[in-house]
Parts: structure tokens; sequence; C-alpha cells
């Protein structure tokens, strides 16, 4: 399988799930400015969308959506426990919480970053996380990790859009229980060896 990734972005979260369920993968690296992956390659033929993360399978099938690559890639190796069994309460936990952070975290996030996005826009969204991240450091009182004391696939995708909030004026230090899970989630050696594989440490 080959994920397609830029360094930090959201594509990080299916490539610490991949690490984290010992799942070997290609990484190819996507110039998004230009949409050439590492290998000067035209990214828009592999995902016409243009953006990471993309998963290529070995049959050539192309899969897209963090939130739907995290639960490929966790379902492929049920015993990490990184996706809870389906029809079980957990799966739907899980799966709550990786909408939550797609649509309601990811996306407020990413107009953050763009230069033609207009400062009315960007006060409006920073606003609309300081609602939502209230909201995740409440849910986060009294345990480590989103579904309790396990690590599982929304942790590495809510760990990875956080990552973002100091280079967009998003501040987190109202936050305690996210600072901790912060702490926590990047003394994991998976997300170590991802971050290395990416040059970010
Ligand atoms: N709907 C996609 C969106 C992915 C996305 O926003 N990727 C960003 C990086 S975090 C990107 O590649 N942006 C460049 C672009 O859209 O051209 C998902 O949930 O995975």
């Amino acid at each position: 399988m080959k994920l397609f990734y830029k360094a930090g972005a959201c594509s990080l979260a299916p490539h610490i799930v991949a690490r984290e369920a010992a799942i070997d993968l290609d990484v190819i690296q996507v110039d998004l400015a230009t949409k050439k992956t590492e290998q000067g390659e035209d990214y828009l033929a592999t995902n016409p969308n243009g953006y990471v993360p993309a998963l290529v399978l070995d049959g050539g099938e192309l899969l897209t959506e963090s939130q739907i690559l995290v639960q490929y890639l966790a379902d492929l190796k049920p015993e990490s426990g990184l996706m809870p069994k389906a029809g079980e309460m957990d799966r739907y936990r899980a799966q709550r919480w990786l909408a939550f952070i797609s649509s309601e975290l990811h996306k407020t996030y990413g107009p953050l970053f763009r230069p033609d996005t207009p400062d009315a826009t960007k006060d409006t969204n920073r606003a609309h996380l300081a609602k939502r991240l209230g909201y995740v450091d409440a849910s986060l009182e009294g345990k480590p990790y989103l579904l309790g004391d396990h690590f599982t696939a929304p942790d590495a995708y809510l760990w990875t859009v956080l990552g973002w909030s100091g280079r967009v004026g998003v501040d987190l230090s109202a936050y305690k229980n996210i600072n901790r899970f912060i702490e926590t989630v990047a003394s994991r050696p998976a997300v170590q060896a991802a971050l290395k594989a990416e040059g970010l440490i």
C-alpha cells in the first residue's frame, strides 16, 4: 500500500495509525502547491481532488478521507484495538469522534493556513475552535485518551490537528487536559517514528 502525505498535514493521522498497527506502508510525499509527488509524478492522476491523505491499496484502489483511512488501517489489525469492533457501542463513540474532528476541527483549522482567507473569517474560525476545543478539553477530563484508557484512531487524528495550533494562532494554553493529551500522545514510540519518517524531528 502507498500512503500519499505531506509532512505534518492531516495525513499524519493515518501514518501514525499504520505505525501503531505495525502495518508496512510506502510513504510518498506530495508537494501540495505543485501537485507533484516526490518522484515528480502528477499527483492529480492518483487523487483528482489533489489533497492528502490518499491511500492506494495493493490492488490499485484509491481510498481517501482521513477518517476513513484511519478506520481502514485499524481494521486490518483488529487486535491492535485501534478501532473497536463494528456493532460495539465503542465503535460508534470512535466514529463520532472521527466525524467531530473532521467537521468541527480539521475543516475549521484549514482556512487559517490560507493567505487568501480574510482576517475576519480567521477570527470567526478561531472563535469556533475555542468553543469546540473547550468541549474536547472537558471530554478528556480524568482520562488519557478520547475513549478512555486506550489509544485509538481518533486520538491520532485529534493529536495531528491540535499540532497545527501554534502555526495558525490558536491558543491552547487554557486547556489543561488537551495539553496533557498532547504530551501523552507525543511520547508514544509509534508517534515519534511517524514524525521522524516525515522529517519533523
Ligand atoms: N476531506 C479530506 C480533506 C483533506 C485535507 O484537507 N487535506 C489538506 C492537508 S491537511 C490538503 O491536502 N490540502 C491541500 C489541498 O486541498 O489542495 C480529508 O478529510 O481527508
